[in-house]
């Protein structure tokens, strides 16, 4: 495709990978300039794979978010592996995300994933506020060998600093190639996603260690009601009776509390007034359950090949 300046027109992938924490989320939200991506000072919080994509008349980018990476303990993780290993599926350029105040900020599971990619790579070292000195590569331990990499990149993905940098040197590594999404769309995902994934960050940010990943969240309905507002049920789905109680609260105050944080945030998301009906119900171990995994969308669709 051709773009007015008579310029090939770029489009191509680039996956966002890296520990758990790091802050992959925050730099998806930070380039797209849009809040896509959930994110929590938790680990793991990001479960499926976000595409957020940025257009313009010379380029399309897709950004893919992937969930932090750790050790396949237990299904969820596994789930959560897979998800990164096709995000990382002939993508153009990955950035590497490491915390520059982690004293570990690589782990083996994302050594192992960069490892089989044959993709171009930057390191990006991210939250770089944090830092009392100016950023020096020397000074980071344990960072993996940085040779391998393009670019390292110093930003702050939560204040946007150095974010634009790194956007232009993006742009070098994106082939010429067709526009994958309509231009006018942000995400892979729809608003009835976006919205339980609203729902999900506010129960975390609510509840704070005591329910850390027994949370999934589905919305039942989501309709358009004569009133002109959108009347949204969602259910919070938990482990076990007790973690039920927890999230419900004395005389449901904890339910409201949610309520009321995740309803002005949907709102923004689909520009209108909504009326959101929230419920708890037990889904005995669903996060042990590979068939309750895919329901809830956990494991992820492949992405738009290439
Ligand atoms: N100070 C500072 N905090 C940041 C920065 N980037 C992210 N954070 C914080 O780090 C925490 C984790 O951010 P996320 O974007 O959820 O991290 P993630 O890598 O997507 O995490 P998972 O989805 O759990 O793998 C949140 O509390 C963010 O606000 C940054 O540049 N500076
Ligand atoms: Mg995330």
């Amino acid at each position: 495709m051709i773009s007015s300046k008579h310029k090939p027109f770029q489009s191509g992938f680039v996956a966002i990978l890296g520990k758990p924490n790091a802050g992959k989320s925050t730099l998806l939200n930070s380039l797209i300039g849009e809040k896509l991506a959930i994110v929590s000072p938790k680990p793991q919080t990001t479960r499926n794979i976000v595409l957020g994509i940025l257009s313009s008349e010379d380029f399309q980018i897709i950004f893919v978010d992937t969930p932090g990476i750790i050790e396949p303990k237990n299904l969820i993780n596994k789930c959560l592996i897979e998800s990164a290993e096709t995000a990382l599926e002939d993508v153009d350029l990955i950035y590497h995300i490491t915390d520059v105040t982690d004293p570990k900020p690589v782990n083996a599971s994302v050594q192992r994933l960069l490892g089989k990619s044959k993709s171009p790579r930057f390191l990006i070292a991210n939250k770089i506020d944090l830092l009392q000195r100016p950023f020096n590569i020397e000074e980071c331990p344990n960072l993996p060998d940085v040779s391998r990499y393009e670019r390292i990149i110093a930003v702050s993905a939560l204040t946007g600093y150095n974010v634009p940098e790194l956007f232009n040197e993006t742009l070098a590594y994106i082939p010429e190639g067709p526009l994958y999404y309509d231009p006018e769309q942000i995400s892979d995902r729809d608003l009835r996603f976006l919205s339980s994934e609203i729902v999900r960050e506010k129960t975390f940010e609510l509840l704070g260690e005591e329910l850390p990943y027994s949370v999934a969240v589905e919305i039942e309905e989501f309709k358009e009601r004569e009133t002109g507002k959108w009347f949204i049920r969602a259910v919070i789905y938990v482990e076990r009776d007790s973690q039920k109680a927890i999230v419900i609260g004395r005389n449901g105050a904890m339910l409201k509390q949610i309520g009321s944080l995740a309803r002005p945030a949907i709102e923004q998301l689909v520009g209108c007034p909504i009326y959101l009906e929230l419920w708890v119900k037990v889904r005995k171990n669903w996060t042990k359950n590979e068939q309750e995994l895919r329901r809830l969308g956990y494991f992820s669709p492949k992405k738009k090949k290439k």
